[in-house]
């Protein structure tokens, strides 16, 4: 591990104090429009050029100039040739037998290809059964996950829009990503800022002396946007670790960022999920030599003395000095202190990435950092502060005058010759999106959520299309179990996944190669404007979500498929809304061409650099004047301590930043037991292209990796390259060793992402997938988030009989 020293910071520090200035405010990313020739089309990691042959896609690489590589782009080809396609509408044998009261269980009954007309009709009638039986309710269309890019081919908007014309649907409120921070952060600062526009790129490599990369892996997480991929995020910390400046990443892994950097960074390795500590550790240490901005706090802050008296110790009997965090984190005192002495000197952007809120009581991680950053007190100044969302979406690279693209929505906006007055829209009943096996398995019951009461719906029918339950969701074997409750589970599937070979009813779909579309990129920038195009036919008997949906709705009654579409095709509903971004443009003084040119051209359009965009600083108005720009909190400031909060009474998310000790970490470890990490992969997308020939650069034996500290391995016999069983109470899982000192020792790490593929005989997950092992709890009563990073387990040496990997493999008849 890199050894944190005085004399490393200080030269560090010393390079740039002041000095440096690597940009005047230019946009960051290359603003030449694209190079390379094929078909130009777009997914979330970006803009691609798409070559195809006889038929076939051979090559996808990046469409805009790029300094660092985007291993995600080059997964076109295996993304459509796959042989882990769905080919044909497929019915579990059982569910075929006898669909109102099926036989056979879910996950190990064979498959029967139907034609499309079979599978419409079989829907159509349970679902019309379930429906008039047990109401709107129990028909759960939330379908959480990341389908791809696109305004068009929005697998749950458009299976939400079928839902609502079919009379309602339960759905899910908030995210897998950020379920923790995107609930507490309103309390705290007024707003989710997970999904805001941070201080722009240019601002931080022109202003921060020092920037901190908490628990975040942009060089990873980079890879991929929401819409589409700008490219500027990773061009932003290239540019940022040949600035000079002092870059400290704190993370208990060696992550793919902390390579990156090499010399240029310093790694602090704390004990996973205790961050807190380490933030209360440096707090106090900032405290102690009266280093901390009283000023700040006073103006702009409320409850601090609540909390400083909880820091000293006068409120519970412990100070928070950083001996005390040292004895939890495993990081040095003096590396404490020394951390508050660097933090508190220049100007310090504290950069925090969400793995660290994925975590029982993750609610506490970020609260405790915007506190740490008010004693800072440089919130709102240009290149200081915090932000949470550096790693992801390109944020940070400054909003464009643009043309944006809308999309379709859930709700039918007219056009419709058919009447639209009986869609009704919009979820019944949403629950927070990670306590969906809470739900199946307390129909009806109450819970908390946010200082609410809400009840569970009682669930007898699934309809997924676009996301990957089985990989994304924590505690596989408690899924499975939940999983078998509802009397028809649909899938909307391009692949099968762990999912579709649980489901009655699997629908190949199309992927984003098999259809046109448009996007943006950037999230926050919407720098381009980018035709996505159709590079190949439809494969097999795949059809669009669109196509599907607008079917099935036809069924509902006659004319509905009218009503779905609104009367417009593909091509139609595309121009319609390049129109409308055209439109936008204008207004900004844009030209963009007519949308056929457009669509000729095979060429994406850059929108328009904004410099007064590029200046963006966050939280500036604030700090300018705090009266006038009050935060949206009930007391218009910083809430350190919330009485909002308070009043909840929540014993796992009390009313100021707390230390809270897990139920499952390092500290409560016992018999050999290693905490699991589960960050997420460099070369996939959760569990998307884990198929893809890339799998070949980290599989370790044809398996999962998993990371393992050199003294636990050792301790355990287990070297590079073993088979290694990971197991606890709720499975075991089959990985791949990988020796290293680039993990905290005590902890191991399994990305997530990897397919679920359980071994009839012995349970065993033969792909090494981290869900099998991490527990379903959610991170407080608060926000209910996903904590799958809050999971003990024990590591021996494989022994046992060699079992073939299936998670790719079609079920027969497949
Ligand atoms: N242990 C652990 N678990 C985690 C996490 C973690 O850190 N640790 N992270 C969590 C997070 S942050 C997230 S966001 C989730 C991600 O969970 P998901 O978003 O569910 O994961 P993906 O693998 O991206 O699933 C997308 C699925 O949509 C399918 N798909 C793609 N395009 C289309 C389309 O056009 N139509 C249809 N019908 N389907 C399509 C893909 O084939 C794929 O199966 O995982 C969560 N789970
Ligand atoms: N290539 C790629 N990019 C992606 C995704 C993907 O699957 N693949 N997923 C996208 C999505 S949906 C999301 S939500 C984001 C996820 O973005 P994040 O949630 O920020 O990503 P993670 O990989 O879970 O965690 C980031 C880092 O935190 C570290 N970490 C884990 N536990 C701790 C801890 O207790 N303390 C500290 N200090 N560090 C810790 C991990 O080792 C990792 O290096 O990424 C997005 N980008
Ligand atoms: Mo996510």
């Amino acid at each position: 591990m890199t050894q944190l020293s005085r004399r490393s910071f200080l030269k560090g520090t010393g390079a740039t104090a002041g000095a440096l200035a690597v940009t005047s405010i230019v946009p960051m990313s290359a603003q030449a429009k694209t190079q390379g020739s094929g078909v130009l089309t777009a997914g979330r990691m970006g803009p691609m050029y798409a070559t195809v042959k006889d038929g076939m896609i051979v090559e996808t690489k990046s469409a805009l100039p790029q300094t660092v590589p985007n291993s995600l782009q080059l997964t076109g080809p295996d993304q459509v040739h796959t042989k882990a396609r769905v080919k044909y509408p497929m019915v579990r044998k059982g569910y075929l037998a006898n669909p109102a009261n099926p036989e056979g269980v879910r996950g190990k009954d064979e498959y029967v290809r139907v034609s499309w007309d079979e599978a419409y009709k079989l829907i159509h009638e349970q679902h019309s059964r379930i429906r008039s039986t047990y109401g709107a309710e129990s028909v759960f269309a939330g379908a959480y996950g990341w389908r791809s890019s696109g305004v068009l081919h929005k697998a749950q908007t458009l299976l939400q829009r079928y839902m609502s014309m079919a009379g309602g649907y339960s759905g899910h409120l908030g995210d897998y990503s950020t379920g923790a921070a995107q609930v507490i952060m309103p309390h705290v600062v007024g707003s989710i800022e997970v999904y805001e526009q941070q201080t722009t790129h240019p601002v931080v490599l022109e202003h921060s002396d020092v920037v901190v990369l908490w628990g975040m892996n942009p060089m990873n997480t980079l890879k991929i946007a929401w819409s589409s991929n700008d490219g500027s995020g990773l061009e932003f910390f290239h540019q940022l670790k040949k600035s000079g400046k002092t870059v400290i990443a704190i993370d208990p892994m060696r992550s793919e960022t902390i390579e990156f950097f090499g010399e240029n960074a310093q790694w602090i390795a704390p004990h996973p999920m205790t961050d807190v500590a380490l933030m209360l550790g440096i707090a106090y240490s900032l405290q102690a030599d009266g280093k901390h901005d009283k000023a700040f706090l006073d103006k702009y802050t409320i409850g601090y003395d609540k909390f400083e008296a909880y820091l000293l110790g006068k409120s519970d009997g412990i100070a928070k000095t950083p001996e005390w965090a040292a004895a939890i984190t495993g990081v040095p005192a003096k590396q404490i202190e020394l951390l508050a002495d660097i933090f508190s000197k220049g100007r310090t952007m504290l950069m925090a990435g969400w793995g660290i809120q994925r975590q029982q009581y993750g609610e506490q991680r970020h609260w405790m950092l915007v506190t740490l950053a008010s004693m800072l007190g440089q919130i709102g100044l240009p290149g200081g502060g915090f932000g949470l969302s550096y790693h992801y979406s390109n944020g940070g690279n400054p909003a464009r005058d643009a043309g944006v693209l809308p999309a379709i929505s859930a709700s039918i906006g007219g056009g419709s010759s058919a009447g639209n007055d009986w869609a009704v829209s919009g979820a019944l009943n949403s629950f927070p999106v990670a306590r969906i096996v809470e739900a199946l398995e307390n129909p009806g019951v109450n819970y908390q959520h946010n200082g609410h009461e809400l009840t569970f719906p009682d669930i007898k029918m699934i309809w997924w299309a676009g996301g990957a339950p089985f990989t994304h969701h924590q505690d596989t074997n408690r899924l499975i179990n939940a999983w078998q409750k509802p009397e028809l589970v649909v899938i909307s599937e391009p692949y099968w996944t762990a999912a579709a070979k649980h489901a009655d009813i699997v629908l190949p779909i199309t992927t984003s190669f098999e259809r046109n579309d448009l996007t943006m990129t950037g999230d926050y920038s919407n720098q381009h404007l980018v035709p996505m195009k159709k590079v190949v036919e439809p494969q097999f008997e795949s059809r669009d979500d669109f196509t599907v949906f607008a079917d099935m709705s036809e069924m509902l009654r006659p004319g509905g498929k009218d009503v779905f579409t609104e009367g417009k095709d593909e091509m139609e509903w595309l121009k319609g809304f390049y129109d409308e971004a055209q439109k936008a443009a204008r207004s900004a003084r844009i030209r963009m061409p007519k949308f056929n040119k457009f669509w000729a051209d095979n060429e994406l359009i850059e929108m328009k650099f904004n410099k007064k965009n590029a200046e963006f600083v966050r939280h500036a108005a604030f700090r300018t004047d705090p009266v006038m720009n009050p935060l949206g909190t009930p007391s218009g400031k910083i809430e350190i301590y919330s009485r909002t909060i308070e009043g909840f009474g929540y014993k796992d998310c009390p009313a100021h930043p707390t230390w809270l000790a897990p139920d499952e970490w390092t500290g409560s470890a016992k018999d050999g037991e290693l905490q699991l990490m589960t960050a997420h992969a460099a070369h996939r997308l959760h569990s998307q292209f884990n198929y893809a020939k890339i799998r070949e650069e980290y599989a370790i034996t044809n398996r999962e990796p998993i990371s393992i500290n050199t003294e636990d391995a050792a301790a355990r016999g287990i070297k590079t390259g073993d088979l290694v069983r990971a197991y606890n109470n709720r499975g075991q899982v089959l990985v791949g060793a990988l020796v290293t000192d680039g993990i905290k020792k005590g902890s191991v790490c399994i990305h997530e992402g990897a397919w679920p593929d359980l071994d009839a005989q012995t349970g065993i997950c033969k792909n090494g997938g981290p869900n099998v092992l991490t527990s379903d709890i959610p991170t407080s009563r608060l926000a209910n988030g996903c904590a799958a990073n809050s999971s003990l387990v024990k590591i021996e040496k494989y022994e046992g009989p060699v079992l073939a990997l299936t998670a790719f493999d079609p079920p027969v008849n497949g």
